[in-house]
């Protein structure tokens, strides 16, 4: 059995927030996966004790309900795709095997009306978010949906060579994949239009605000292998964690890969900060409010993480921070070694 880690409160600069149907709407989500029959039973019975309905509805605490509700429905559908295909199920250990899955997914994503897998629950369950989004969704905000979709599965095909053959990426391939491979990046069109908006795309693909969105992405999914570091270190299959990543690549325990994480992720925060405070004194309306959730999203990820059964594994309970630390462990204004991610720090005036 692995070591215990102990997490550390981490700095959370973020207000907590949470909409106020968030029990109906984990109780609807566990209902959605049963109806659409996600995952094998095992999995099922294990995925509606997490609160993902909470976790939606901390993404969105302002939103929409119908589409707080679409998201917890799609995290649960994350779920069985990550948990039930990649991790624990038999086709995450091959590429060749979970290519045809996942490329089969994405049209049915994009085709609904496509006759295809007509008895998958994943491409049923599929067919029925994608109805729902069209309804509240422009059409281009579908198909960045879509397009963020694609991004994650790449980079599930690409854990699954590393699975495979049991290979530890280095470090600055893995932040590269993790971007995507956290699934954050497939939520931001829909913290577009759970408020009812749309990003001009000028706005969205200007260079800063696109590398904000990125420093998000990263701080949601180091925080993610932070606090996932138990259950991962317990899974019976091999499962890539930054942890992990950092101890390959430097040599060091675990205990000191954890401080390196932090302090990783710490130095992007505050990047993003100051960066984020920049921009929000000419942004319009609506880029306001979409690089606000984004600080809503980190924190989500944080509460959720803290308090899921997903995380907190309470028959084996993992040693995680009950509350966040006001002040950040690194506050370097030099770029992270770290290739694909460096440039971030080119955005700071001098
Ligand atoms: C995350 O990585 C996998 C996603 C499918 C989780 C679904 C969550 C979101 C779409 C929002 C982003 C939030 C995160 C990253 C929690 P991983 O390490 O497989 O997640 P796990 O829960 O197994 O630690
Ligand atoms: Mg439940
Ligand atoms: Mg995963
Ligand atoms: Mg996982
Ligand atoms: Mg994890
Ligand atoms: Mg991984």
């Amino acid at each position: 059995m692995s070591q215990r880690l102990t997490v550390p409160p981490i700095y959370s600069p973020f207000e907590p927030a949470i909409h106020p149907s968030h029990a109906v709407i984990d109780q609807q989500t566990s209902a959605w996966a049963e109806k659409f029959g996600i995952g094998s039973e095992d999995l099922r019975t294990r995925l509606v004790t997490h609160e993902i309905g909470a976790f939606a509805a901390r993404i969105l605490p302002d939103g929409r309900e119908e589409v707080v509700g679409i998201l917890s429905d799609f995290v649960m559908w994350l779920f069985g795709v990550d948990d039930g295909c990649c991790e624990e199920g038999i086709a995450g250990a091959d590429p060749h095997d979970l290519v045809p899955v996942l490329s089969r997914l994405i049209r049915v994503a994009q085709n609904p009306e496509a006759p295809m897998l007509p008895d998958d629950p994943l491409a049923r369950g599929m067919r029925d978010l994608r109805g729902r989004i069209a309804a509240h969704a422009t059409a281009a905000q579908a198909t960045r949906w879509v397009d963020g979709l694609r991004e994650y599965f790449l980079s599930l095909v690409w854990e699954a060579a590393h699975r495979s053959r049991g290979t530890m990426p280095a470090l600055a391939d893995y932040t590269m994949m993790r971007l995507y491979d956290g699934a954050a990046s497939i939520i931001s069109p829909v913290l577009e239009f759970a408020y009812g908006y749309e990003l001009a795309q000028n706005d969205r693909d200007a260079h800063t605000v696109r590398a904000l969105a990125e420093m998000a992405y990263f701080v949601i999914s180091w925080d993610n292998d932070i606090f996932s570091f138990h259950k991962e270190s317990r899974a019976d299959r091999f499962v890539l964690n930054v942890i992990k990543v950092l101890e390959h690549e430097y040599g060091i325990t675990p205990q000191q890969a954890m401080s390196v994480a932090i302090s990783q992720r710490d130095r992007v925060l505050w990047l993003f900060l100051r960066l984020r405070e920049r921009l929000l004194t000419s942004a319009g309306p609506e880029l306001r409010t979409y690089l606000l959730s984004l600080g809503t999203f980190i924190r989500a990820t944080q509460d959720w993480s803290i308090s899921s059964r997903r995380y907190t594994t309470p028959d084996d309970p993992a040693n995680l921070p009950t509350n966040f630390a006001d002040t950040p462990t690194d506050t370097s204004n030099e770029p992270l070694p770290i290739s694909p991610i460096a440039w971030w720090w080119g955005l700071l005036p001098d």
